[in-house]
């Protein structure tokens, strides 16, 4: 198993949250499996599986109750712990979810107090990041959404969580953090609809903030496949747009709750399609891993899931090379090529919109010729399992 090809490398890039490796198998109708391990201890076996590095939620660090000298103690312990092993702290978050008081929302919470309280949390997580040198935050409003409509009105929701964003990038700037802040979306979960349900969604509200600049997207392969949507396509979108600032990989069953599941341990095609693009258009960002083991492993299951996720992103790596130097399937691409050469619509101009009404096309030849998409796909199914 242990070839060397597939082992992870710094390089790579791939980062684990405290809470993935750290989860200890809990789940809606079960206690923890897994017993609790403290923040070093998870540095250490990531250091062990070979990780880049290691993200946190504030309270995933520093309890929420803990006293100034305990932030203290704690952070140097921390820092200790990832420059003895090599572990580097690219991104933070913070937990506007887990405490009853956002209970009905952080950002988008009817009480004004609730989004006060919400915004002062994550400026002291934002500190807490800095102190680690973290250069991208991201924010999962896990919270802001509904059960009931009632509760108030979307576009006063939208308001409320702009209002906030554009708080925190002003504090950004004062505080010359120099933080990208990534927006993660998910469609419901823990909430029955949660506000911004998609990556797109998110990519059309960025354009409506003061500093837009700062701010762009975490897709999630889970979040985008609950509601049966394509990941990549959402990656592609959002890397097209220059909004593509973090990725959470994992794997998940459409129309499922939200499973974190081992990346490309469900939809090896997809996760393929996904892996290819960020290799081929040279996403320099971090590969992290928003997952968890199953419920039945101990802490050596753990290591073997974390591991899955970084050798399967190795291995769809290499396929995307495969695929891209297979001989048949770059002629069949020359091909398709071929016909996207000329009669370009290009930029409009009065005189070109009148030689576009006078152009003659033969729909019905246009119409003619087989695509050879059967077997371009064919021929990837061979490259991915192996007969090619
Ligand atoms: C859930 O997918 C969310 C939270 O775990 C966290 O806020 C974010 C960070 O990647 N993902
Ligand atoms: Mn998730
Ligand atoms: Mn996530």
């Amino acid at each position: 198993m242990n070839n060397g090809r597939y082992t992870p490398k710094p390089e790579d890039k791939f980062t684990f949250g405290l809470w993935t490796v750290g989860n200890r198998g809990a789940d809606p109708f079960g206690t923890q499996v897994r017993e609790k391990k403290s923040p070093v201890e998870l540095v250490e076996l990531l250091a062990e599986v070979g990780a880049y590095g290691v993200n946190f939620h504030d309270n995933d660090l520093v309890p929420i109750d803990a006293t100034a000298s305990e932030r203290e103690a704690i952070v140097k312990d921390f820092k200790k712990a990832c420059d003895d092993n090599g572990i580097k702290v690219p991104m933070a978050t913070v937990n506007l979810f887990y405490e009853p008081v956002f209970r009905d929302g952080a950002f988008t919470a009817n009480d004004a107090r609730v989004r006060a309280y919400a915004v002062q949390k994550t400026m002291r997580a934002m500190d807490l990041g800095a102190e680690f040198d973290a250069e991208t935050f991201v924010l999962w409003g896990g919270r802001e959404g509904v059960e009931t409509d009632a509760c108030r009105r979307t576009d006063e929701a939208i308001k409320r969580f702009r209002e906030c964003l554009n708080y925190l990038c002003e504090y950004n700037a004062a505080q010359n953090y120099g933080y990208q802040f990534a927006l993660e979306a998910k469609p419901n979960e823990p909430r029955a609809d949660i506000y911004f349900p998609t990556t797109g969604a998110y990519l059309a509200f960025i354009e409506t903030l003061e500093h837009k600049e700062m701010v762009g997207v975490n897709p999630e392969v889970a979040h985008e496949q609950m509601p049966g949507l394509s990941m990549m396509h959402a990656v592609a979108q959002a890397w097209e747009a220059g909004k593509l600032f973090h990725i959470d990989l994992n794997d998940q069953y459409p129309g499922r709750y939200d499973q974190d599941l081992r990346f490309g341990s469900v939809s090896p095609k997809q996760s393929f399609w996904l892996v290819k693009f960020l290799e081929d258009v040279g996403y320099s960002g971090m590969r992290h891993f928003d997952a968890h083991a199953y419920r039945t492993e101990d802490y050596e299951g753990v290591k073997e899931f974390a591991r899955g996720c970084m050798r399967t992103y190795l291995i769809f790596k290499d396929k995307a090379e495969r695929w891209n130097n297979h001989e048949e399937i770059r002629s069949i691409l020359a091909e398709i090529e071929e016909t996207n050469k000329d009669n370009k619509v290009g930029k409009f101009s009065p005189e070109g919109s009148q030689n576009l009404l006078a152009a003659e096309f033969d729909r019905v030849e246009m119409a003619s010729k087989g695509l050879k998409y059967e077997r371009l796909d064919q021929l990837t199914m061979e490259v991915l399992l192996g007969v090619d």
